[in-house]
């Protein structure tokens, strides 16, 4: 299309007096603004069976009577999870469809058939097609888990004796990565902390985890469910460090980090920190470093979560997938 139109300004330009390309940008043509709208060519989709795991992509096609704002959103009807792309032209095509099979929405694109439907500002029409992910998306990190295979076997969890406590690797749909998560709920009306795990690096293999040791290119990520109703809950990440490389971390004298979030977005919600913005928090307030001060993501040995909300404000419940290292960007689920 883009070719097309390099043809047509350049035949314009050579055979009539008059029209030059400062016309093109004075503001919208008169047929953009007057114009009836038409779909002159009709939607179709260039991979109708993407398999995003070999990196493989689509993109739409389309041709319209002028230039439009346009809406594109693709949903996976097993996950939910959305990807929405918008522009303002007269065709769709690789430039501005083209879609590597991230999502604007969690869940993550997992194999899934996915609903295709096109709308346009102002105009009725929405035209609908439908595509099939038969891969999703493999991100490149240390993946700490991803519950798939239910909850690892060298993690260390401590549940409170409480009520309707779960603390559980859950199946379903409604998973923000694949079909299982961890359900973290219960009522501890005599403590802040209801559960917790610990996640050592020796569970890797080594008693550091394999990171790099710039602090401004590691991030920790993972996804957080906030049930409707539900708005008590705390999660508390904390980051040891074995600043003395002896193999052991010392509370006294050694770095731990941490961040503390609350979600207050119903569904998932992607978390994502650099590891040079963590913070030595006590009791949840801002505090002096207790090791170096040096964040030394490569002298992590520890991650723990901490599942917390007020005793007085009886249950609650959050749930938790997908927690994975990644260096140079956030992750981009
Ligand atoms: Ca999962
Ligand atoms: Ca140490
Ligand atoms: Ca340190």
């Amino acid at each position: 299309m883009k070719k097309l139109q390099a043809i047509v300004l350049l035949a314009c330009c050579a055979g009539f007096v008059g029209c030059s390309v400062d016309d093109e940008f004075e503001g919208p043509s008169l047929n953009d603004i007057y114009g009836s709208f038409s779909v002159m060519q009709p939607l179709d989709i260039s991979n109708r069976q993407v398999d995003f795991s070999q990196n493989e992509t689509t993109y739409l096609t389309a041709v319209f009577s002028k230039n439009i704002a346009w809406k594109v959103q693709v949903k996976g009807l097993n996950s939910g999870g959305i990807k929405e792309i918008s522009g303002f032209s007269n065709y769709l095509d690789v430039d501005n469809t083209l879609w590597n099979g991230t999502v604007s929405r969690l869940p993550m694109m997992r194999a899934e058939l996915c609903a295709v439907e096109l709308t346009f500002e102002n105009e009725p029409d929405t035209l609908r097609d439908t595509l099939e992910v038969t891969a999703g998306r493999v991100n490149q990190g240390l993946l700490l888990s991803d519950f798939e295979n239910g909850f690892p076997d060298d993690w260390v969890p401590f549940v409170q004796s409480g009520g309707n406590m779960t603390f559980i690797v859950q199946t379903g749909a409604n998973a923000a990565q694949g079909n299982k998560y961890y359900d973290m709920g219960g009522n501890v009306d005599w403590d802040w902390l209801k559960g917790m795990f610990d996640i050592p690096a020796s569970a890797y293999g080594s008693e550091t985890f394999a990171l790099s040791s710039n602090p401004g290119a590691v991030y920790f990520n993972t996804m957080l469910y906030k049930p409707t109703d539900i708005s008590n809950a705390l999660v508390l990440f904390q980051f040891r460090e074995d600043d003395n490389q002896d193999g052991v971390y010392n509370s006294t004298n050694e770095d731990m980090f941490s961040i503390e979030v609350s979600p207050d977005e119903d569904g998932w919600s992607l978390l994502s920190v650099k590891y040079e913005d963590l913070v030595t928090l006590v009791n949840g307030a801002a505090s002096v470093d207790i090791g170096n001060g040096i964040r030394e993501p490569h002298k992590l040995m520890q991650v723990s979560v901490l599942f917390l909300a007020n005793p007085n404000s009886g249950y609650t419940q959050s749930y938790l997938d997908y927690m994975i290292f990644t260096e140079n960007s956030p992750l981009i689920p």
